[in-house]
């Protein structure tokens, strides 16, 4: 180690990091910031499940499906098991609604938040060990608090998010939030067990190189979608696409890039959920510079009608995504 960096500061944890920026959130008053500590609490245990796995019997399908008719993973079903207790014990949320479970969970009706989360996303993933991740999306609940839930505190558009973010479980694993002031990375540190501020306000490149699509099912995508993909070939840009989300999210927000999974012949709203998946990432595109459509609206701008609502999804830096709706 180089005599300059011996007693270096190690820097922010997340705790101190929500701690000072209470103030920019409106309703400042802690419950927020509680909230966000008992996600990244229930993030360190998820993550070391993750890194278990293929030690123990974790990996693998479960034998069940979804409610959206996917194979469940035993992981996916872990995830869901510790975000919920997590929040549940933390007091702070009454309404919890998971690509995991058919209806929304009552969770503590003295709660002021609704989040939306997916608890493993890119399932396909795990037992593979490539990267996975935790997207949620929180809300201020409408209706008085210690009342029933209403189906308008459930059903909120995008631009209702208070807060929203995702954790990577990567080379490393980190955790990326907005409050609607800009976006900051946290990186765990194993040893220490916390996350540290790596990434502070993080901007998202105007432009960039990278395109990430399924191009495997291009032969039922609509024309539009066919001629910007041709696009990006004859500009020789850089094809990736992992088929993990939170992943192929992260690289372009770092990097600059277009994500996209158009609708298809088969799934004509496409294959993403709006409400825990692609809300989210949109506002943290956009606190990032970015920009996240359907091809045509703005992502959250769409009213939701259902809890696991498909939407078209286009995200990433301005320019691309502006170019690929022009098409
Ligand atoms: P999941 O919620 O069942 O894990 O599916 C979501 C995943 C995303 O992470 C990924 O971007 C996409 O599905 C990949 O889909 P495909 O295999 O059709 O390309
Ligand atoms: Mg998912």
């Amino acid at each position: 180690m180089e005599a300059s960096r011996i007693g270096e500061s190690i820097g922010f944890t997340l705790d101190r990091f929500i701690k000072n920026n209470q103030d920019q959130f409106q309703y400042a008053n802690g419950e927020l910031s509680q909230l966000l500590r008992d996600i990244a609490l229930a993030a360190k245990v998820v993550n070391r499940e993750v890194n278990k796995a293929g030690l123990i019997d974790i990996m693998g399908p479960l034998g069940s499906q979804n409610m959206a008719g996917d194979d469940q993973q035993k992981l996916d079903v872990l995830a869901n098991i510790r975000f919920t207790r997590a929040l549940k014990k933390g007091g702070e949320v009454c309404a919890l609604i998971s690509e995991e479970s058919e209806s929304y969970e009552d969770l503590n009706n003295n709660g002021k938040y609704v989040i939306a989360i997916d608890p493993l996303d890119g399932s396909s993933n795990i037992d593979v060990n490539v990267s996975i991740g935790t997207i949620f999306s929180i809300y201020r609940r409408i209706s008085k608090v210690g009342g029933p839930i209403q189906q308008a505190d459930i059903l909120q558009k995008g631009a209702e998010q208070v807060a929203a973010g995702y954790i990577l479980y990567g080379s490393s694993t980190m955790m990326v939030y907005t409050t609607g002031y800009g976006v900051n990375g946290f990186t765990f540190e194993q040893s220490l067990g916390e996350f540290f501020l790596s990434h502070p306000d993080m901007q998202m490149p105007e432009d960039g190189k990278i395109y990430s699509i399924n191009e495997g099912l291009a032969n039922s995508f609509s024309e539009p979608v066919k001629k910007y993909l041709q696009d990006c070939k004859d500009k020789k840009m850089t094809a990736r696409y992992i088929g993990s989300l939170v992943a192929d999210f992260h690289r372009n927000l770092l990097k600059g890039g277009i994500y996209i999974y158009p609708s298809t012949s088969k799934d004509p709203n496409g294959k993403l959920r709006l409400m825990y998946e692609c809300n989210a990432l949109a506002f943290i595109a956009e606190q990032a510079g970015g920009v996240a459509t359907d091809g045509k609206n703005r992502i959250m701008d769409i009213e939701p009608t259902a809890l696991h609502q498909r939407t078209p999804f286009f995200v990433g830096s301005k320019k691309m995504v502006k170019l690929a709706e022009s098409f």
